[in-house]
Parts: C-alpha cells; sequence; structure tokens
C-alpha cells in the first residue's frame, strides 16, 4: 500500500547514519510528521526479540531500512564477518517484524555492489545472481542479496509489500570521513583539505601531496544523499502495481546514469578544495570492482531522476565536512 497520508508512521530504521538522517529529514521537509526512529544504543536492530517488540509497541505504517553496518573498500575486507554477520541479523530481525506486525510497505535498501564483479554495464536488475561477485566486498553483497531474497519471498509467499532500492556510492553531509573506513569520495576530501592546509606549502609554493588509493582507474558513480532520500520518498509515495509493473522482482536500481574514473574524482574535488599540489598512488591498496554504472531504465519509466550534480554535491560535502572538521578529528 502506497503512502498517502502525512500522519502515517514511518520508522526509519538507523536515522542517525547519514543515509537515515537524509531521509528523515527529506521525509520531514515533505510534510510527514510522525516519524519514528532508536539509536542503536536504544534499540540494538540484531536482536530480533527487542526489534519485536519495539514494532509491537510502535506498529508502524511504513518502514525504511536504511540501518546496515556499512564501509568503504578495507573495511569491507578487513571485517568480513561483521559485514556479512550483522547485515543478515539486522535484515532477519527488521523485515520479519515488519511481516510479522502487518506493516502497509517497507523500503529495503540494498546496494550496487551485489551485482557481479563483471555485470554488463550499465548494470540491470536481473543481472542479479548471473556471475561472481567481487572479492573485496562479497561478505557485505551477499548479505545484501539476502536481505532482498527475503523481501521478495515475503511478497510472493504473503504478498507483502516490500520494495528493494539499490542505490549506486552513496556520498554527502554526515558521511563517514574516517580515513580507514570511508569510501573515497570523503576519504578524498579530507586529504585534498588537509593537505592544502599543511603549512608551509613545498618550495615551489605548490600543495603537499595527496595520496590516492589504487591506480585511480576504477570508475565509480556518485549518488548525493539527498537524492537517494526523494527516490525513497518517491517510491513510499508510487502504487505498488506501478512498481510491480516495471520491477516484477521488487528491485529498483537509483543512480544518476553517469560514472567517472577515481582520478577524474581526484581532479574534481581538487578543483572544489583549490588543491594545487601533486597525486600520488598508493599501489598496495586494492582498486576493486573495475567499474559500477547502475541502468536506471526502471527508475527512468516510473518517472524518478537524480537532481543534484556532482560538483554541486561534492560542494555541499565539502562545506558540512568544514563545519564539523574539529569534532570529526576529536572522534
Ligand atoms: O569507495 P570505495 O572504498 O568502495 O573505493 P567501492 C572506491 C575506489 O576508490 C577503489 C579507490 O578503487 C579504491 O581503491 N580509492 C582511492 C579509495 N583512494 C581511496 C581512499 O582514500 N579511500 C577509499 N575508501 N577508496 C564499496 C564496497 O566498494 O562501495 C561496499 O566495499 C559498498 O560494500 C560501497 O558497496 C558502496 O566502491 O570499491
Amino acid at each position: 500500500m502506497r503512502l498517502q497520508s502525512k500522519n502515517a508512521k514511518i520508522y526509519v530504521a538507523g536515522h542517525r547514519g547519514m543515509v537515515g538522517r537524509g531521509i528523515w529529514h527529506h521525509l520531514r521537509e515533505a510534510g510527514y510528521t510522525n516519524l519514528v526512529g532508536r539509536t542503536s544504543d536504544e534499540l540494538d536492530l540484531r536482536d530480533p526479540h527487542a526489534s519485536r517488540r519495539f514494532f509491537e509497541d510502535e506498529q508502524p505504517d511504513f518502514v525504511v531500512l536504511a540501518a546496515a553496518r556499512v564501509g568503504g573498500i578495507l573495511a569491507n575486507d578487513r571485517y568480513p564477518a561483521d559485514f556479512l554477520g550483522d547485515n543478515l541479523a539486522i535484515e532477519q530481525s527488521v523485515i520479519q517484524a515488519a511481516h510479522e506486525v502487518g506493516v502497509e510497505r517497507l523500503v529495503f535498501l540494498g546496494s550496487t555492489c551485489i551485482y557481479p564483479k563483471h555485470a554488463p554495464q550499465p548494470m540491470p536488475e536481473d543481472s542479479l545472481l548471473t556471475g561472481p561477485l567481487e572479492p573485496t566486498n562479497q561478505w557485505y553483497a551477499v548479505a545484501k542479496i539476502a536481505g532482498h531474497k527475503l523481501c521478495e519471498g515475503l511478497h510472493r509467499q504473503h504478498g507483502d509489500d516490500m520494495v528493494t532500492l539499490m542505490p549506486t556510492n552513496l556520498y554527502g553531509p554526515g558521511d563517514d570521513f574516517d580515513l580507514e573506513t570511508s569510501h573515497v569520495l570523503p576519504a578524498l576530501l579530507r586529504k585534498t583539505h588537509e593537505a592544502k592546509s599543511r603549512k608551509p606549502s613545498r618550495p615551489d609554493g605548490s600543495d603537499a601531496p595527496v595520496t590516492l588509493w589504487g591506480s585511480g582507474e576504477p570508475k565509480r558513480e556518485f549518488l548525493y544523499v539527498d537524492d537517494l532520500a526523494d527516490a525513497v520518498r518517491f517510491v513510499l509515495e508510487t502504487p505498488e502495481e506501478e512498481i510491480h509493473e516495471v520491477a516484477p522482482d521488487g528491485m529498483l536500481n537509483v543512480g544518476v546514469g553517469e560514472d567517472l574514473s577515481i582520478n577524474d574524482l581526484m581532479t574534481l574535488i581538487q578543483d572544489v578544495v583549490g588543491h594545487h599540489g601533486p597525486v600520488e598512488h598508493d599501489e598496495s591498496k586494492p582498486d576493486g570492482t573495475p567499474r559500477k554504472l547502475v541502468d536506471t531504465s526502471r527508475m527512468d519509466a516510473l518517472g524518478w531522476t537524480a537532481q543534484t550534480s556532482l560538483r554541486n554535491g561534492i560542494e555541499q560535502t565539502y562545506d558540512w565536512y568544514r563545519e564539523h572538521e574539529e569534532e570529526l578529528i576529536e572522534a
């Protein structure tokens, strides 16, 4: 059942993370007044009993499942059991509880790393499970595939209204800027900002170098978090039959339809930050999947497109980073 009433109770799971927070603010701005959230200290979503109690007490009408253990290429590679186990546990507990209390609709957030490493580009939803996964993030991918399949299975077996969105690489205000765990965009923003701020500059007046991981040749597509939040609202408001007409498996890619190499992203970030200095490569770090551009035909057919240009999104993220720099470094 689609979201129509501004008073409907919407539970945003993971509302303190970058994605959940973006969705929360966006829904608020769209006039939805009855939002529910719990921090991970208040409610451990990996615990099925606690999740079940919470759903029974709150009886949400709609659920957006944005809670997950997430991280960049290195974190995925270093903590395989956490990325697989925590995500499986969260999905099982939240999706099952939503089924048991009979919510109107659940929107589950997956990731485009669920597609095979060598999927055709752009990657259509039906390339799922047609080939081997990228090894660095296979653990996270398997968990996200399982979450989607649980939604698809509940739809098939019980008629539950559950939709999975597969967003491409996300970034924006509130992102993780920790260099060990973050994704490439916030990591390069921080490194470039710090290189530019390092004084004195080099003898020729140029800024200190920035080191990026790997060859810089892999290509990625970046989606601004507010655009994803808008896509979530749009999907919540779209009738179920329309969604299933374009997405019989209940899966919708969300992207911008364009990608660029990490080297080109570096150049754009240098331009936004005003960094004039060399770029070095740490080839001991992995490149990951060579390319990950999503086919957005299904969302196009429903009438949704992303609005924020990459440059504009990076500028807004950089503004946010500078405002919060001190607290981020202390944390
Ligand atoms: O964003 P990222 O960590 O994740 O890395 P993935 C993308 C590319 O940027 C890789 C390169 O080729 C990295 O080697 N890169 C260059 C850097 N410099 C840096 C840096 O300083 N930090 C980081 N983090 N990367 C993740 C998956 O894959 O994407 C997750 O591991 C999830 O499971 C997420 O799917 C969206 O795009 O490779």
